[in-house]
């Protein structure tokens, strides 16, 4: 039985531009990120969306637009990762270096995706056109996709 594990992600989108963070630690080490991380006991998705993205980046958000939902298995681990994924467009605060991220604005068409998650390329498209979307991705390992499945949807 897979057992799920709450997860949030935050794209911080301006004009031409995104903001991602390099994960200096843990889950993901190595790769361009959103922010994001666990939900905590008695913590709702959203709060918990905006709590990490405090903590990693040092931004405060008033707004979040939920805008995908990722579910993510790995070939022979048991925890089956949920990802309800969000888009801000607006924020308070100046991009902070945290220990567990280092930011850093990219331009739309320099996304650095051969250093993200494999998967980021095939879902970014949609999330910066504001269209929401589903998926559920089989990794082996931590860079290959075994199995893949997206598709937009009108709400989540
Ligand atoms: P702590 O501080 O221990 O809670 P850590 O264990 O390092 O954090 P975690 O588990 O909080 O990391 O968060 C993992 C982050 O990685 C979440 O924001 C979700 C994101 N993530 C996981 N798999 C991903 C994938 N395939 N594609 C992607 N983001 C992913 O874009
Ligand atoms: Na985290
Ligand atoms: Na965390």
């Amino acid at each position: 039985m897979l057992s799920p594990k709450l997860l949030t992600l935050v794209l911080v989108v301006q004009p031409g531009r995104v903001l991602l963070g390099m994960k200096k630690r843990g889950f993901g080490v190595g790769k361009w990120n959103g922010f994001g991380g666990k939900v905590q006991p008695g913590e709702t998705i959203e709060a918990a969306a905006k709590r990490e993205l405090l903590e990693e980046s040092g931004l405060t958000v008033d707004a979040l637009e939920k805008i995908g939902n990722i579910k993510f298995e790995f070939v022979g681990e048991t925890q089956l990762l949920d990802v309800h994924i969000f888009r801000a467009d607006t924020f308070s605060g100046e991009p902070t270096e945290s220990d567990e991220m280092r930011p850093q604005w990219f331009e739309l068409d320099k996304i650095p995706f051969s250093q993200m998650w494999a998967d980021d390329i095939l879902w970014f498209p949609l999330m910066l056109q504001k269209k929401k979307f589903v998926g559920y991705f089989t990794f082996q390992g931590h860079d290959v996709i075994l199995s893949q499945k997206l598709e937009e949807v009108e709400a989540l």
